[in-house]
């Protein structure tokens, strides 16, 4: 199952990806694993792209199929039954951070802390840090999450958190950063975030663990 799904992303093929999605739902498949064999084959299709084998239609392709995988109604069912005592968890803000248009995995991030509870407001794409600014005064957010797909993205991110720094507003918030940015030699503390990772299930464990020690 777990081949043939990476495959079948990675060959952009949308309507086999999205019937063996289902037949591994129907499975009982976890939906983080159904999740991770999706991803590796995004791996791989940005991986054909950076050696031109792919362009850049290939990736708007690959990012529609991925999507409509993970709207797929036997997905949503998987992963509502993931769902606990929904409300009153915590409020977490989520933005792909300035000049960063990709947003699958942030959203990502999105619905599984909201499966977990988490109220979520996300507030999309190219995100300037006087918008996050303003949101958490608005929101007033427990968890900033902030995503990055560019090498840039980090220094962006270091932005963001000093404008929450300046306006007074660092301490009210634990940051937890994730996106392709995030490398295994990336240091949250060059960000000033509280947490990186790329694993949504930890991330989410995290942000758990951070609104137990709030209370
Ligand atoms: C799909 C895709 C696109 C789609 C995006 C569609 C969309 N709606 O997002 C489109 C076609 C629009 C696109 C555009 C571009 N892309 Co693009 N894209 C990709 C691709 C193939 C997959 C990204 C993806 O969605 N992966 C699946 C998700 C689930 O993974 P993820 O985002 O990493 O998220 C996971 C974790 O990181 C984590 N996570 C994510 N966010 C957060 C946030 C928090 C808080 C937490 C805790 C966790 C978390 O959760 C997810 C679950 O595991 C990657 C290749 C790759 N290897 O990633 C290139 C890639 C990211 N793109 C790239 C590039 C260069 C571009 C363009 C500049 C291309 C161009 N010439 O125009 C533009 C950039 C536009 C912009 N300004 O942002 C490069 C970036 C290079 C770099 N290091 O700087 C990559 C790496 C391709 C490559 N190998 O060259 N892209």
């Amino acid at each position: 199952m777990k081949e043939s799904i990476t495959r079948s992303m990675e060959g952009l093929h949308e309507q086999r990806t999205l019937e063996l999605v289902k037949i591994a739902a129907y499975k009982g498949f976890h939906p983080m694993e159904i999740l991770e064999w999706l991803e590796a084959g995004m791996e791989k299709v940005g991986y054909l792209y950076e050696i031109s084998e792919y362009f850049i239609a290939d990736l708007i392709f690959a990012g529609i199929i991925f999507q409509e995988a993970l709207d797929l109604e036997e997905f949503q069912a998987l992963y509502q039954e993931e769902e606990n005592q929904r409300e009153g968890k915590g409020k977490i803000l989520t933005a792909s951070i300035k000049t960063d248009f990709h947003n699958i995995g942030k959203r990502l991030f999105g619905s599984f802390s909201s499966a977990a509870g988490f109220d979520v407001m996300d507030i999309g794409e190219d995100v300037e840090a006087s918008e996050i600014v303003e949101m958490v005064r608005e929101y007033n957010p427990d968890i900033v999450g902030l995503s990055g797909m560019h090498t840039s993205s980090l220094n962006e991110m270091k932005l963001a958190v000093e404008a929450l720094k300046k306006a007074g507003l660092r301490d009210q918030v634990k940051i937890i950063i994730g996106g392709g940015c995030i490398t295994d030699d990336v240091s949250y503390d060059f960000v000033g975030a509280d947490y990186a990772t790329k694993n949504i299930a930890k991330a989410v464990r995290v942000c758990e663990k951070w609104m137990v020690e709030k209370t």
